[in-house]
């Protein structure tokens, strides 16, 4: 029985951050100035019908010239650690050459957050290469690997000296096979080969930018964010779930946890792969490479998957993006298998709310892979859209999300007491922003923006969060 339910306040441990994310694209703006030049999602949203709306994240949440006024508000919900990332368009925007404007546009960042006592937490890669290196081949290149290695070196080169939390990748699930196979994310591409390619050479950067950062200073904290998903056979007694189960496990979490932590990728994995004629393009002392040591890894976590062999009776959940153009599932190995609706609430992206879940995900993830290696978890992001409803007063009573975030904080407050050594939670995201192929549809903000005015405003749940770090304790259930 979870805990999960309770009439006083549950304390947070004093030693677990709480936290909000962000990324780079999805809320800069500033897409063309300062240097800046484009990175494969300004070329992917001119792609007529590739992003609802015909959205791009041009403007955004202008976070480039407002970073100051969200730094604030960031110190008045009394977050104690940011994580955003750093543009590679940006900082190298043919995907080589530093450029010193774009880097200090995250200096000066950084020097606000410590200002405010705002702990930085940096990730490297959140999907926005530099369209220079696709045009040169993009992740299924080997090349482009060694290119983000020394990428990490040169944000390193300025931040290194006031930024400790380091993530090289985050979700190369997503990069690989939304990018490469599904088509719904940028590059846009859709080929089961060039998705695998990719993913191994994500995993390589990922080594690669590692061992570069670990070399210029051994004292920094190191890791990677991967999207995981808890995959439950529907019918636990039929072979053909369970196997349908064990093939969206392989794909989605071990294809990247087993190299990262044992050196190997699964072979059920590449029996599934050889048996459709693809592979892993893996050379010699790679793996060695995708294996180097880590101190954190963060775990993105918004719900599991019913999956079955058989197409359910009900209408399936739709959350890939209204698009023409996907017409390919995101999983090379996952044709015949199909997630069924469980009759759980659903947030607007049609994912349903299943904070269980990430208990179960939470224990595993510590017992089978983590805590062998000494590596601290972290959910690096955690969140919900909902069709926001403003009042007369401006003001938005988002109850469903407060009552999202406070389910999640339930959750892995289960986990800390089954033992779980996990030290912090960052909800995405502290503010609306360009939700990709769904452009600016989806609200999962703590802070409301409007795109006419720019005008930021704390919803309900960015108060109820508010009151939790301050307090230092989950609410009591509603009721
Ligand atoms: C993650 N899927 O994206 C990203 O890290 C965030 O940038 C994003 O805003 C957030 O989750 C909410 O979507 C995902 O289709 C996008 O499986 C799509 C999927 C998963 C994660």
């Amino acid at each position: 029985a979870s805990a999960s339910t309770h009439a006083s306040p549950r304390p947070i441990p004093a030693d677990f951050r709480l936290g909000v994310a962000t990324a780079a694209y999805q809320i800069e703006g500033a897409t063309h100035r300062d240097g800046r030049a484009d990175s494969i999602w300004d070329a992917f949203c001119r792609i007529p019908g590739a992003v609802v709306g015909g959205d791009s994240g041009e403007r955004a949440c202008e976070h480039y010239d407002r970073y100051r006024d969200d730094v604030a508000l960031m110190r008045e919900l009394g977050v104690q650690v940011y994580r955003f990332s750093t543009s590679w368009a940006r900082v190298q925007p043919d995907g080589r050459t530093a450029n010193a404007t774009g880097l200090d546009f995250y200096s000066r960042l950084v020097d606000d957050l410590l200002d405010a006592g705002i702990t930085p937490w940096l990730t490297l890669y959140h999907w926005d290469l530099p369209q220079a290196l696709q045009d040169a081949g993009g992740w299924p290149a080997r090349d482009t690997a060694l290119r983000f290695a020394d990428y990490a070196a040169d944000v390193h080169a300025v931040l290194g000296d006031r930024v400790t939390n380091w993530t090289s990748l985050n979700e190369p699930w997503c990069s690989a096979f939304l990018g490469y196979l599904s088509g719904e994310h940028a590059p846009g591409i859709q080929n089961p080969q060039a998705s695998l390619d990719a993913a191994h050479h994500l995993l390589l950067g990922h080594g690669l930018a590692t061992q570069r950062l670990r070399a210029l200073d051994p004292a920094l904290s190191l890791g990677i964010t991967l999207n995981m998903t808890v995959a439950d056979p529907v019918d636990p007694q039929d072979a053909d779930d369970v196997d349908a189960a064990r093939r969206i496990d392989a794909q989605h979490n071990r294809l990247f946890l087993d190299p990262i932590f044992r050196g190997a990728y699964p072979a059920d994995l590449l029996a599934d792969l050889d048996a459709r004629g693809l592979h892993l393009p893996v050379l010699d002392g790679d793996l060695a490479t995708i294996a180097t040591p880590i101190d954190a890894l963060g775990i993105n976590y918004y719900h599991g998957d019913a999956v079955s062999a058989r197409p359910p009776a009900e209408a399936p959940l739709s959350s890939a993006a209204p698009s023409e153009r996907v017409k390919l599932s995101p999983f090379p190995a996952g044709e015949g298998i199909f997630t069924h609706p469980r009759g759980l609430p659903v947030t607007a992206m049609e994912w349903e709310v299943q904070p269980e879940g990430l208990t179960r995900l939470l224990v595993r993830i510590d017992e089978e892979y983590a805590r062998p290696a000494g590596v601290t978890l972290y959910v690096t992001e955690n969140g919900a859209a909902y069709t926001d409803e403003v009042g007369p007063d401006g003001s938005v009573d988002d109850v469903e999300r407060a009552e999202f975030l406070r389910l999640h904080l339930d959750a892995i407050l289960d986990a800390i007491e089954q033992g779980v050594n996990v030290k912090g939670y960052f909800y995405w995201s502290l503010m609306d922003n360009f939700e990709w192929a769904w452009g600016y549809d989806k609200r999962f903000g703590l802070v409301r923006v409007d795109y006419e005015t720019q005008v930021r405003t704390v919803k309900a749940s960015g108060r109820l969060y508010q009151a939790a770090i301050a307090a230092r304790s989950v609410p009591p259930t509603a009721d």
